[in-house]
């Protein structure tokens, strides 16, 4: 299948980027090169600025940001349609340019367009809500609020759930009336440049939403800094989230962050071992780890952690990895060399810091090229080596024992990170227990990773702020705004 040949998104058309660079698609699964993306730099940020800008409220009346929220729908509405129309072949982009095996490609496309549709409907709720009245002590004043558009916003995605994560800023940013400038990851821009081919196909009004691909520093940073950029929403790394506050804090630029994880799964000895071990599983090596929310921390009772591992490193045994385009792949490659690379260093350090590879720990023997890695599980790991603080994003489970429920909150709680935790028992008293007292904005109560774009996303310490999906993504590109009116006769 061939990547088409795409240059930049601007204005609701296609152009070349100023300085005339492109970056390589590379295959994970292979390593070859298999077509080539812009790469854009501060003279096409600055292009889609001007474009994103006229777009929001100075386009001759068809103003994104004074339209009504049913008209915003009516697109959001339109581009899921074609989303779906179009699913296979976007799923067949992603699987070959990211890795993810083809069956959950295509989920993502399902869940595209369904995030598009649902906030199609909060673009029209938000006609309804109109003014809303505030109550006042004196009765010489009248008082209002509206929510308005927050203006021209940045959006700078990641490369492990590409048009996906980047749906999740694009379309609550649009329902609210915001124009938007979106900087996918250079690793995986190639179905964000389809989502503008979308936009043309369905009439999105010029400069609304404008695609500009490239390296972080190159055509992320001019956006993160530039001044008529109201708004960063950024999903990606502590480190590069740590450098957007650093400079959108010198502007007072509003940012929402959504950055890396450690989480928990909790597993106490009343459970169901199968049922225990497949959202395990699940909840750690679902897209290869490579999930911000993964539950990459085993905390398991020590009556049953012989026989639970025993179980674990047997499923783990029958996973398919395999190229992601061939029928039945549950794993594919990790997205890169680079992370391939990384994760090896992440095993590698573990074992020079005396924990043991219990299983997996390299690449799979029937698979000679790509960065393909086994599911590895890791034991005997105590809380101060790296593999137990640090975000591998990659196939790594690293497990610790625990006796008391006590034990087990503060081994949970024991990360910088606070995005999500899951416990596993059958006595809801406990669970309820464990979900107060895990410091994160995500629980799952019997499973890991469940996501649904009506409840909302996002997490505390390091792991971020702010909240995607639901109506909590919605607020994240609206402003309120108070209207006084001074309405006695009598002078002031
Ligand atoms: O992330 P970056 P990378 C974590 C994960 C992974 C690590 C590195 O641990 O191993 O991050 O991945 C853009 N100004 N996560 O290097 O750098 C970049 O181009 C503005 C967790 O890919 O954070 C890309 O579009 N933008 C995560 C986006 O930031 C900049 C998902 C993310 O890249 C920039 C991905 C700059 N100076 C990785 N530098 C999650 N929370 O889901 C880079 N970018």
């Amino acid at each position: 299948m061939e990547v088409p040949r795409r240059t930049l998104f601007i204005d609701g058309e296609w152009r070349a980027p100023v300085l005339g660079n492109r970056i390589d698609v590379i295959n994970p699964s292979s390593g070859e090169i298999i077509g080539d993306i812009p790469a854009a730099t501060a003279e096409d940020v600055e292009l889609a600025v001007v474009a994103a800008q006229r777009a929001f409220s100075r386009n001759r009346g068809r103003d994104w940001a004074a339209a009504p929220g049913a008209i915003r729908a009516k697109y959001l509405r339109a581009i899921a349609a074609k989303v779906t129309e179009k699913k296979s072949k976007l799923a067949r982009l992603e699987a070959i340019d990211c890795g993810k095996p083809l069956d959950e490609a295509a989920w993502d496309m399902d869940d595209v367009a369904g995030c598009f549709e649902y906030y199609a409907d909060l673009a029209e709720g938000l006609d309804a809500k109109g003014k809303v009245p505030i109550s006042l002590p004196l009765d010489t004043f009248k008082s209002h609020v509206v929510k308005e558009p927050i203006g021209v916003v940045g959006l700078i995605t990641p490369w492990n759930y590409p048009l996906l994560l980047a749906t999740w800023k694009v379309a609550p940013a649009l329902a609210a009336g915001c124009t938007a400038i979106l900087k996918p990851s250079e690793l995986t821009s190639v179905t964000c440049l389809e989502l503008g081919a979308i936009c043309q196909e369905v009439g999105l009004p010029p400069g609304v939403l404008n695609i500009v691909t490239g390296l972080g520093p190159e055509a992320g940073a001019p956006l993160a800094s530039h001044p008529h950029v109201d708004k960063i929403a950024f999903t990606g790394s502590t480190a590069t989230g740590t450098r957007i506050m650093t400079v959108a804090a010198q502007m007072v630029k509003p940012v929402s962050l959504e950055l890396g994880g450690k989480s928990p799964i909790v597993i106490f000895e009343d459970v169901d071992l199968d049922k225990a071990a497949e959202w395990t599983i699940f909840g750690c090596f679902w897209t290869n780890g490579q999930i911000c929310s993964a539950t990459s921390r085993l905390i398991v009772h020590e009556s049953i952690a012989a026989e639970f591992l025993e179980r674990l490193v047997r499923w783990t045994q029958n996973i398919r990895i395999s190229d992601p385009l061939e029928e039945g792949c549950r794993l594919g490659p990790v997205v890169s060399a680079g992370q391939y690379k990384k994760i090896l260093k992440f095993i590698s350090t573990a074992k020079s810091e005396g924990a043991t590879i219990l299983s997996g720990g390299g690449r799979p023997k029937h698979l000679k090229k790509g960065y393909f890695l086994e599911p590895t599980i890791i034991t005997d790991v105590s809380t101060s080596m790296q593999i137990w603080r640090e975000e591998v994003f990659g196939p790594v489970l690293c497990v610790k024992t625990f006796k008391t429920e006590e034990e087990a909150i503060e081994l949970a709680n024991d990360t910088h990170y606070g995005l999500g935790a899951a416990v596993i028992s059958n006595d809801l008293d406990r669970c309820d227990r464990l979900t107060q007292a895990f410091r994160c904005g995500i629980v799952w109560v019997n499973c890991s990773q469940p996501c649904f774009c009506q409840a909302p996303w996002g997490g505390n310490k390091r792991s971020g702020f702010g909240r995607e999906l639901g109506e909590w993504g919605l607020e994240n590109y609206l402003t309120v705004k108070q209207v006084t009116r001074y309405i006695s006769n009598e002078p002031w």
